[in-house]
């Protein structure tokens, strides 16, 4: 073909293109035109093959000229797609009578568990006090949960903690305590941690779960007694429900520590009037703690000559409940979206 024709060709070709692709009435037109023209063996490039019947100083005009062909017919095939698209969405609205007046809906949005919140409350103060975090498995040998805790074997204070036994010969848990030896036989005193963890016993009522979560506290260090204990709880209680929180210390027993105690806090729900939720006291019982007693000291490989310890062990349930003024800790495990959403900030 001479050159001219060519030429003229390619310009029809570009004439026919747009105005094809321009009327396309709907996406199945424009799919055959793309392969119509855009096509391996389409007619833009069906023209590359008159490239032998040019001279060598025409061919590079052809190819720039191909290319400037396809790059319309492309900008009008884009152009085409969005105004079908275009079409379509206002064809379908058309259809649906979209309200805009109507209020947005909004996602659905998720809140902190409030014992995980409770949890990290209470992590946050002994974090900032210079605590560390340690953990341990749940589940435990006897060994760590009783024995090295100077519970021997047959004594009756096993019963305070009803045990859930393995097949294998190991427990689940009763209490966070079993840390304690095992953060003694892995580091070297000072020891300072706190141990969040689940915990189980066989308990169920509306303040007993078979399934709760407690937090050890354990610090080692030369010379330190009840008051150290006392100041720490202090402050701990007063950055948890108030810097006007009252605390006291009342004799206990525990078998791992010498002397026990329970620390009760004054009544945060009728300033120690005396109502219900504190048995006309004045006091709610939060946690128990005491000084770590030397037998656990050595069974953690520690000498009780040279160092001494304070320990203790509060529910994060029972926090959680006088927070809130939650009376039945089962609402805790009921995932109830009710009751977990008034707990978004
Ligand atoms: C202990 O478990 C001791 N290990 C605490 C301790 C640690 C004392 C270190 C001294 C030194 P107790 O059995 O009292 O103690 O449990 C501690 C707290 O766990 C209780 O005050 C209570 O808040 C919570 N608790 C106990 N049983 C349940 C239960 N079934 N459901 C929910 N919370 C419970």
């Amino acid at each position: 073909m001479p050159s001219e024709q060519v030429w003229s060709k390619l310009q029809e070709l570009l004439d026919d293109g747009l105005k094809s692709i321009g009327s396309a009435a709907d996406e199945n037109a424009l799919v055959a035109l793309q392969k119509r023209f855009f096509g391996k063996k389409g007619e833009v490039q069906a023209y590359m093959q008159h490239m032998k019947e040019l001279t060598p100083d025409e061919r590079p005009k052809l190819g720039a000229l191909v290319n400037q062909v396809r790059d319309k017919l492309e900008a009008r095939f884009v152009e085409a797609q969005k105004h079908l698209e275009e079409a379509k969405m206002l064809a379908d609205l058309k259809h649906r009578r979209v309200d805009l007046s109507l209020p947005g809906r909004l996602p659905m949005r998720g809140a902190e568990h409030p014992l995980q919140k409770t949890q990290r409350e209470i992590e946050d103060i002994f974090l900032s006090m210079g605590f560390e975090i340690a953990r341990g498995p749940q589940s435990e040998w006897d060994y760590f949960n009783f024995e090295a805790l100077n519970f021997p074997e047959d004594h009756p204070a096993r019963d305070m903690q009803d045990t859930l036994m393995l097949e294998n010969g190991s427990l689940l848990r009763t209490h966070t305590s079993p840390v304690q030896v095992r953060t003694m036989l892995c580091y070297e005193p000072p020891i300072r941690i706190i141990a969040p963890g689940t915990v189980y016993r066989r308990d169920d009522d509306v303040t007993h779960s078979p399934v709760f979560h407690q937090i050890e506290g354990l610090h080692i260090e030369k010379g330190l007694n009840l008051t150290h204990l006392r100041g720490i709880l202090q402050l701990f209680a007063q950055s948890l429900f108030g810097k006007n929180t009252k605390i006291r210390l009342r004799p206990s027993f525990f078998p791992f520590t010498e002397p026990s105690v329970e620390v009760d806090i004054a009544c945060i729900f009728c300033g120690q009037k005396g109502c219900r939720l504190c048995k006309q006291t004045g006091w709610i019982e939060i946690l128990g703690a005491g000084m770590v007693d030397p037998n656990v000291l050595r069974e953690g490989h520690i000498d009780p000559e040279v160092w001494s310890g304070w320990a203790f062990g509060v529910g994060i349930e029972r926090v959680a409940m006088l927070l809130h003024g939650i009376s039945d800790i089962r609402l805790f495990f009921e995932s109830d979206l009710r009751f977990l959403g008034q707990f978004r900030r």
